[in-house]
């Protein structure tokens, strides 16, 4: 059996007097101050559950972690914790020997002594560590789009944890775990890993595991950083809190592992099985694909389902913990029960709900059967995916000056306060640049400042679930497009071609513009002597010559009806 307390952690925290004088003598080094990541990796590495690194990697360290998956001593360890920097920083480095390493409030929270910089070849690495080059992963995509081009390596010694605000109950350092798990009493504690919210399935397989070990249940989901576009840990803990209550009094308990995960499937299932050990856990459970980032866009996966199992296998006796291997969790309707997809015989019906089904039945207001999961569980998830018709969207017009947006979008608006019984925000192009974007003019730059500004603020309406209309000219895709993403993140995006040709807008020529650009009094006028990129797929197009005011707000009405953000049959 293995002894949960036996080794010791290297907490890297010193001394309250050591710490006064190096908070003091601070204000002599220079800074780095660390990104999200960076700052998840200090904790881990302060904390003691990163042991037995003492800071970051040094070179020798990284090539073999990187080559061997082995600190340079022979010690197992697959996974870099590197402090990357950028040109700037190396600058500032340069010719000192302590260098403070700050928050991004800048916050003193630890020293590092500096070790070796340098340049590392990042697709070698890449290849190595994550098995492929393809920035599809968001390890690799990290590593070549954002992570500084030069490693510095050094032990650090820490003032302060990164500070936390949230679920304070919930946090535990290693050492504060392996104490807990020590009153308790319990000689077997298992843990469990998710970046995901918990249903049925992993409440079976849980069960299953602890039952097999005749040990205790530690649920310790990651709440650093987990793969992008995955659901918020805030929503995640309420909903394991709420799956707790599920387990029988004193089998299974929560804590919250600050890591920032890298997705890296086999090489990290054997990392998490490392800082699980330091934590005072005795078995890991790793179950298929774990800590894999899914499938490249051409449907290959970038790692074989049960690749992470057969890593730690290999590596078992010299980990220091057991692992506990589950193939995937499936239900039976027939014995109205769990089972391993391997033990279910052939020919039997199995059912599964995935992550984008749940959530695609969650955003259409289905209801979630009784099979998949628990009503308290689904409750917090509901409260953060709620139906389409109680997502908060935006309808936004694009055209040429003059083609009819403010209009519609005056039109547009009205025929929606008839409807919802919510207010709607109306940013039309002319008023946002008395207001918002003032100051502003019509070079490429200004209108892209002006046009994602609008952006910006309709996110924030959408985000929290209100409507709004947007109508400036937005001549620009890129600007469209990087709008269309961050609203999309928060709700409801529509795009509206107002689409009248030229000549009918010069016609029009309301305000009397087109007239001073043709004769050279304006310069720089959209359609004259400056490009309207033409939306390629717009939701809807409104062609203003051919149709009424009424049909071009019907046919966005419909179309938000069509998509599930505005029910016609009830009130909003
Ligand atoms: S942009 O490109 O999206 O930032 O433009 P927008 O903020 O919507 O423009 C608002 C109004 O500014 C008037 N105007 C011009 N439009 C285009 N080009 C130039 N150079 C220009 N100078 C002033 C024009 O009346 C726009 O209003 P609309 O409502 O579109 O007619």
């Amino acid at each position: 059996m293995i002894e949960p307390h036996g080794h010791s952690l290297m907490e890297l925290m010193v001394e309250d007097q050591r710490s006064e004088v190096l908070k003091n003598e601070s204000v002599n080094f220079p800074s780095i101050i660390l990104s999200s990541r960076q700052s998840c990796d200090l904790e881990l590495l302060l904390c003691g559950g990163f042991s037995p690194l003492s800071g970051f990697l040094n070179q020798s360290d990284y090539e073999n972690v990187v080559e061997n998956m082995r600190l340079s001593c022979g010690t197992l360890w697959p996974m870099p914790v590197m402090l990357d920097i950028g040109e700037e920083e190396v600058n500032r480095v340069d010719g000192h020997e302590l260098i403070a390493l700050r928050d991004v409030t800048g916050l003193l929270l630890a020293v590092l002594h500096r070790g070796d910089l340098w340049k590392p070849d990042k697709l070698v690495e890449a290849e190595k560590v994550f098995g492929t080059t393809s920035t599809e992963h968001p390890a690799v995509d990290y590593l070549i789009h954002r992570a500084g081009e030069y490693y510095l390596g050094g032990k650090v010694e820490g003032i302060q944890m990164p500070p936390h605000y949230d679920f304070l109950d919930l946090r535990h350092t290693p050492g504060q775990l392996r104490s807990m798990i020590q009153s308790r009493g319990s000689s077997r504690l298992v843990a469990f890993q998710t970046r995901n919210p918990m249903h049925r399935a992993h409440k079976e397989l849980t069960d299953r595991a602890a039952q097999e070990v005749g040990g205790e249940l530690l649920i310790h989901p990651v709440v650093g950083m987990t793969k992008p576009g995955d659901i918020d840990h805030y929503t995640r803990v309420r909903s394991y809190k709420k799956l707790l209550n599920y387990y029988p009094e004193g089998q299974a308990f929560l804590s919250l592992l600050p890591l920032a995960m890298r997705m890296g499937g086999p090489r990290e299932a054997l990392w998490h099985a490392i800082i699980r050990k330091n934590y005072g856990c005795t078995h890991l459970i790793i179950g298929r694909d774990h800590a894999g980032p899914g499938k490249m866009s051409d449907g290959t996966p970038f790692y074989g389902p049960y690749d992470a199992q057969d890593l730690v296998n290999v590596h078992s006796q010299e980990l220091g913990i057991e692992v506990i291997p589950f193939r995937l969790m499936v239900y039976v309707p027939e014995t109205k029960s769990y089972q391993p997809i391997d033990e279910v015989p052939k020919n039997q019906e199995i059912l599964n709900i995935s992550g984008t089904q749940l959530r695609d039945m969650l955003a259409a207001g289905e209801e979630i059967p009784e099979w998949f999961s628990y009503p308290g569980v689904i409750e917090e998830l509901q409260k953060t995916y709620p139906p389409k018709g109680q997502q908060g969207f935006a309808v936004f017009l694009t055209g040429l000056s003059g083609s009819g947006k403010s209009t519609i979008a005056n039109a547009l608006q009205a025929r929606l306060l008839e409807i919802l019984s919510c207010p709607v925000t109306l940013l039309d192009g002319d008023v946002v640049r008395t207001n918002l974007s003032r100051g502003l003019g019509f070079s490429k730059e200004d209108r892209s400042t002006n046009v994602q500004r609008i952006g910006y603020v309709a996110s924030e309406i959408v985000k929290h679930r209100g409507v709004v209309i947007c109508a400036p000219i937005a001549p620009y895709h890129e600007d469209r497009a990087v709008n269309r993403r961050r609203i999309e993140r928060e709700g409801g995006y529509i795009e509206v071609f107002v689409d009248a040709p030229l000549e009918v807008c010069e016609r029009r020529d309301v305000k009397g513009l087109y007239a001073k650009a043709r004769a050279g009094l304006i310069k720089g006028f959209t359609g004259i002597d400056d490009p309207y990129e033409v939306p390629e797929n717009p939701e809807v197009v409104c062609k203003t010559e051919q149709e009424t005011i009424e049909e071009s707000t019907g046919h966005v009405i419909n179309k938000l009806s069509e998509l599930a953000f505005l029910d016609l049959s009830e009130q909003r």
